[in-house]
């Protein structure tokens, strides 16, 4: 769109231009016959004044295209988030190929609860105010229809990969490619309810592979990974304990905690707001 924009306006100075020497040679043709050689320098001084002019109109023109363009292209296409204001750019320095954390270890509690601490707080209540300013619309929590119910995709997308984690010690966690969803997605006035609930077939692992591919192809980050000589060795390595620009995950887990949902969000209350 903003591109279409740009374009057009391009071809729009382009071709006035273009009328513009049209209409000059015109000119130049009709005053070389009446005038002497005079007049003819006069006019040819004029014209490469007016060439340059119409230069300068066309740089700042473009200069003023691009200025526009790029902030466009800095700040995005404003989907608005209501946890936008604790965005904090900050550095972090990702691990080293050979370094391990808690997060890589094989299962025990302690590592379980050190992956659900990084999500399991994710479920947010919002206010009406700033729930109307999404993209997206979400409804209103019942019992507390001033509020919305939301949560940040990136709670999500932990969450999915602590699944494929799990997915991969079938002997700890069971076979979580098995997870059916015990929801009926009947309307109310087919169920039979002598029949047990419909199991809709849902791939519970295949859907967080999927989440996480669209996720990292959404965010693209574009943080060089560098090679270094290793003496040692004799060859140069990849190496990817580099510095990202990143968000300020621990602002962001402050501002879900801080508007955590408790207790139970009851999915069967339709509000019509
Ligand atoms: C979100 O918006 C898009 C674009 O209008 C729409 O296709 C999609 O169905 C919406 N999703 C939900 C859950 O409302
Ligand atoms: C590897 C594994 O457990 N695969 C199972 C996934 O779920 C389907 C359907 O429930 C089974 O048929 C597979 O054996």
């Amino acid at each position: 769109m903003q591109k279409d924009l740009t374009v057009g306006m391009y071809s729009l100075l382009v071709t006035s231009q273009g009328a513009d020497n049209d209409q000059f040679d015109e000119y130049d043709e009709s005053a070389t016959s009446l005038h002497g050689t005079s007049d003819r320098r006069r006019l040819t001084f004029m014209r490469t004044m007016t060439l340059y002019f119409s230069l300068l109109i066309n740089a700042l023109f473009l200069c003023v295209i691009f200025y526009l363009h790029g902030q466009v292209s800095d700040h995005g296409l404003h989907i608005y988030s209501p946890a936008q204001t604790v965005l904090r750019p900050v550095r972090r320095k990702f691990s080293h190929l050979l370094d391990t954390n808690i997060y890589m270890e094989s299962p025990s509690d302690e590592v379980d609860q050190a992956w659900r601490d990084l999500y399991n707080f994710g479920i947010s209540r919002i206010p009406r105010a700033q729930a109307s300013l999404m993209f997206n619309k979400s409804v209103p929590i019942p019992g507390d229809e001033e509020n919305y119910i939301i949560s940040l995709d990136v709670w999500h997308q932990i969450h999915c990969l602590n699944m494929i984690r799990q997915a991969l010690y079938p002997d700890r966690y069971g076979a979580m490619n098995s997870t059916l969803f015990l929801v009926d997605l009947r309307a109310p006035q087919e169920m039979n309810f002598e029949e047990p609930l419909a199991k809709v077939p849902f791939d519970h692992v295949a859907h967080c592979i999927n989440s996480i591919r669209e996720s990292l192809i959404c965010s693209a980050d574009i943080t060089p990974n560098v090679w270094y000589w290793d003496e040692r060795v004799q060859r140069s390595i990849p190496s990817f304990d580099v510095v990202h620009e990143c968000r300020d995950f621990g602002a962001l887990k402050e501002w879900a905690l801080e508007r955590q949902l408790d207790g139970e969000f009851d999915t069967t209350v339709h509000i019509v707001h």
